[in-house]
């Protein structure tokens, strides 16, 4: 038995802990089937060498007995700041045979307010320069009371501490250089969080960073959400949490014998600016190389209460990769189109050659081309240029570190003499989830698919869950969010990135009890949307079914009931018809008009019965939630199914909510769901879906024998489909079904967006029903597997894999002929119930053994349309 994964609040070796009471977890792996844990013990020692002796150990839960890996509470002493913790995990296996140990460590951060020195610390107006008189090619020059900050500070250390930590965070974005070196990998740090309840400061290891002597410590800060544009809002600046960007930092030296020395951000620093004249993250960045950082004006101090600082939870932005161009096209002399293959979400690195002084080089960004050139009316106002004024010179670098652009294509002019392909690069930055899935089949549209909804979510996972990363929005929808979270913790470990968000979602719930559309809160005051607010109760239940987050859950669901009692007060009646803010219905539905107030009674329906069962888990009553749930149910049927299974508005999400969330009588279920396709295959088999009903249509129908249809929607390359934007060159999902069409062209450019989440929520079945990865409805985190590959459509083969919360879960099939094989892989611990389509459940054998005989099978049913069993831990392959 292997036991690795170990991680600290769903996060690896972090640096820079908040939490004061840590949950431990890690993960199992054993091929002998049946492998599990039966007991552990954990152990914490100040230094990794103490966990060896029992008298130095902090920490020793004993053996406990139990499978038990799973978010285990730190259980020792009271956390200090600032320190180090190594904790060890020992397993026994089912032979109760000490089976394998493994090691890891987290390091707090500044866990009180006292620990804070540092003061806010910003420009002071008063001490600006005049504004230089713009020269003939310096016209469009920002000024100095918009070029980016850059903060200095020095001091002399007598000798290089044993461990020295960085502790920083910004109104805005910045980035911590010391001597002249950059301070980590982080981008556009501190990120975005509802600033008035929160802002996360990172904590950085910069021991080998310092030196004996004189040193320097330095920070560039940019206006990023704290005071550029944020959101559709036009006001210039928008400053929706401040005038103007600040610093707080502080570097904890600790040395040899024992001292500490403390340099913070303070009146004593220094202020200057320098080469970045302005940076906005939807304008763009003017960088003019040939300012140094000139001048040292004092700088002021802003507030010298460190405000609601909490240590950053999750995964940082960073630059995950880069793409080279795949081709550069020279338009006129200078300007060049070049085109990274690829809808993206980033920025690009640009070296230039025998560029002469003064000589400015723009960068304007384009998801997609319109007659050859740059398309960006989509992008309203949101800027996206970049501006580079030459120092002159060989091999200069230009790559703008306080913007980022959603782009396929960027056209580059003013460039001297030919750019050639190698001396641009787009790189590719965004919350840096752990990637955890793969899905993989034999249809190259199906794969592109699955990569489009994959790019989507690395581009839209900046920060927030955003909806769109290019135009001037970019905000956190939270229905956006809800409908796309099941596929996103497919392809990636998304706990602490939703745990995380979720708090600025609870916290812009209004006084009523009302989530809002958006968090963090962006101009919208009403009370959110059916299926927006929602997200508020959805994405708590998600991360407690898939990682077995009850903290976060227990952290909202006050928020939850107060959302049910907000909607139950003002609809009494049952059906949600008053208080439905921008009511959205079936956003972006195609040729279809659902009604709202069937979606939005059903999500009432749906939200009153997670809360019920969210009451449950934390055993809180729930008895109510239950009435109430059944209550919505009948007041649903009364007023919108009819005695032969129809349901108001006959539209394929009026059928898909009603089926989906439960909310027929049995009797009429079969009925609805011939309703529903024959609605499909009218329209030769098209959606009409819209963002509410697409998480739906795909799984309601395999789930109710109709897989032949949802091929077909698969495969569909007619519009509107998935394959009709695959067929157009998409490389990530489309807003809209209609985003361009061979009859219309581009959709209005006033909201047309070519990288949007939503659509791609299909991303869940493909893992969950194609593949077959899914769980039963009882199973927390894996726990208990429910498997069902379903061969269908032109596919002969699809395989997923999934590193879960648990270890390694994988499920696939491949046909041959008229056989059929499924591999499946369960981890130690768990157990699973695997269906295997077959007209003859009885041929199902493990190499030669027949399948109900096969050592780890349980149990073995047939079934009408195959053969049920029941899986212990191991890698299984069977053949039908
Ligand atoms: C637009 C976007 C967004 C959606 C809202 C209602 O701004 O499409 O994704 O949630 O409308």
């Amino acid at each position: 038995m292997i036991v690795y994964g170990l991680q600290t609040e769903q996060r690896t070796e972090p640096l820079g802990l908040g939490e004061t009471s840590p949950r431990l977890s890690w993960k199992l792996r054993d091929a002998r089937r049946g492998a599990a844990q039966s007991a552990y013990r954990i152990t914490a020692a100040a230094r990794a060498d103490d966990l060896d002796t029992p008298a130095r150990l902090l920490w020793d839960s004993g053996r406990r007995a139990g499978g038990e890996t799973l978010l285990i509470d730190w259980d020792g002493p009271a956390l200090r700041s600032a320190t180090r913790y190594h904790w060890r995990v020992e397993v026994w296996d089912d032979t109760g045979a000490p089976a394998a140990t493994a090691q890891t460590w987290f390091e707090t951060g500044l866990l009180h307010r006292e620990d804070w020195t540092a003061v806010w610390i910003g420009r002071d107006p008063v001490a600006l320069p005049p504004v230089d008189p713009p020269t003939d090619d310096d016209l469009i020059s920002p000024g100095p009371a918009e070029a980016a900050l850059y903060l200095r500070h020095e001091f002399r250390l007598a000798r290089r501490p044993v461990r020295a930590r960085l502790h920083a965070t910004a109104r805005g974005v910045y980035e911590p250089y010391l001597n002249g070196e950059r301070v980590g990998d982080r981008e556009l740090a501190p990120g975005w969080t509802e600033y008035h309840h929160r802002i996360q400061y990172q904590t950085y290891d910069v021991t080998e960073q310092l030196r004996t002597g004189d040193n320097t410590i330095t920070a560039v800060v940019a206006d990023g959400w704290w005071s550029g544009y944020v959101g559709f809002d036009p006001r210039r600046p928008a400053r929706h949490y401040g005038a103007a960007p600040g610093l707080l930092a502080q570097l904890v030296l600790d040395f040899a014998d024992g001292s500490q020395r403390v340099i913070a951000t303070g009146g004593d620093w220094t202020e200057s600016d320098g080469p970045v004249r302005s940076a906005d993250l939807m304008m763009g960045q003017y960088v003019d190389a040939r300012r140094g950082v000139t001048g040292n004006r004092p700088v002021a101090v802003l507030d010298t209460a460190p405000g609601p600082l909490v240590a950053e939870p999750d995964a940082p932005i960073r630059v995950v990769t880069q793409l080279p161009a795949v081709s550069v096209d020279r338009r006129e002399p200078g300007r060049f189109v070049v085109d990274f293959g690829q809808n993206l979400v980033g920025r690009i690195r640009l070296r230039v050659h025998g560029g002469t002084a003064g000589r400015r080089i723009v960068v304007r960004h384009a998801e997609v081309l319109a007659d050859g050139e740059p398309y960006t009316l989509n992008l309203r106002r949101a800027a996206a240029t970049d501006t580079y004024v030459s120092a002159g010179g060989d091999g200069e670098v230009f790559e703008p570190q306080f913007t980022v652009h959603g782009f396929r294509y960027a056209e580059i002019s003013g460039y001297p003499g030919e750019l050639a392909p190698g001396d641009v690069t787009a790189r590719v930055l965004h919350s840096d989830t752990p990637w955890t899935g793969t899905f993989d089949c034999d249809d190259p549209a199906v794969m592109r698919l699955h990569a489009n909804i994959g790019w989507g979510q690395r581009g839209n996972f900046v920060a927030v869950p955003t909806d769109c990363p290019q135009r001037d929005e970019r905000l956190g929808w939270l229905a956006d969010a809800q409908v796309f979270a099941p596929t996103a913790t497919r392809n990636a470990d998304v706990s602490a990135f939703f745990a995380r968000w979720l708090r600025d979602v609870v916290d812009g719930q209004d006084d009523d009890g009302a989530f809002r559309d958006v968090a963090p809160i962006i101009a919208f005051e009403r009370e959110g949307a059916p299926a927006w607010g929602d997200g508020g109760v959805i994405i708590p239940w998600l991360l407690w079914r898939t990682y077995g987050d009850r903290r976060t859950l227990e952290r909202c669901f006050d928020a939850m009931t107060a959302w049910i009692d907000h909607i139950h007060r003002h609809n009494p009646g049952l059906l949600w018809q008053h208080r439905t803010g921008n009511s959205y219905g079936d956003w972006l539905q195609i040729d279809a008009d659902t009604p709202r107030d069937v979606l939005a009674t059903a999500y009432f329906a749906r939200s009153t019965q997670i809360v019920a069962e969210a009451a449950d888990v934390l055993g809180r009553p729930s008895a109510r939630w239950r009435q109430l749930h059944a209550a919505i149910t009948r007041a649903f049927q009364d007023a919108f199914v009819g005695d032969d299974g129809s349901v108001k508005g006959g539209t394929q999400t009026a059928y898909l909510l009603a089926i989906g969330f439960g909310l027929l009588p049995p009797a009429l279920v079969g009925d609805a769901v011939a309703h529903l396709a024959a609605d499909i295959e009218n329209r030769g088999n098209r959606l009409t879906t819209g963002f509410v009903g697409v998480p739906l249509l795909c799984p309601v129908l395999t789930d109710h024998g109709r897989a032949d249809l949802a091929y077909a929607l698969l495969h569909q390359r007619e519009y509107p489909s998935w394959g009709y934007s695959i067929r157009h060159g998409a490389t990530t999902i489309w807003e809209r079904w209609d985003g361009w069409t061979d009859h219309g062209g581009f959709q209005s450019a006033a909201m047309n967006s070519f990288n949007h989440y939503s659509l791609g929520s299909v991303g869940d079945w493909l893992y969950g029903r194609v593949a077959g990865i899914d769980q039963t409805a009882g199973s927390v985190a894996y726990s208990e597997l429910l498997l069902r590959p379903t061969p269908g459509g032109h596919l002969t083969r699809a395989h997923a894999e999934q590193e879960t919360a648990r270890g390694l879960v994988a499920c696939g099939w491949s046909r041959e002929d008229d056989r059929l094989t499924v591999t499946v892989t369960v981890p130690p611990g768990c157990t699973a119930e695997l269906h295997i389509p077959t007209s003859d459940p009885g041929g199902v054998h493990e190499g030669t053994v027949p399948a109900a005989e096969a050592d780890g099978v349980l149990r073995a049913e047939p079934e009408a349309t195959g053969l049920a069993l029941r899986l212990t831990s191991g890698r299984y392959t069977f053949t039908a």
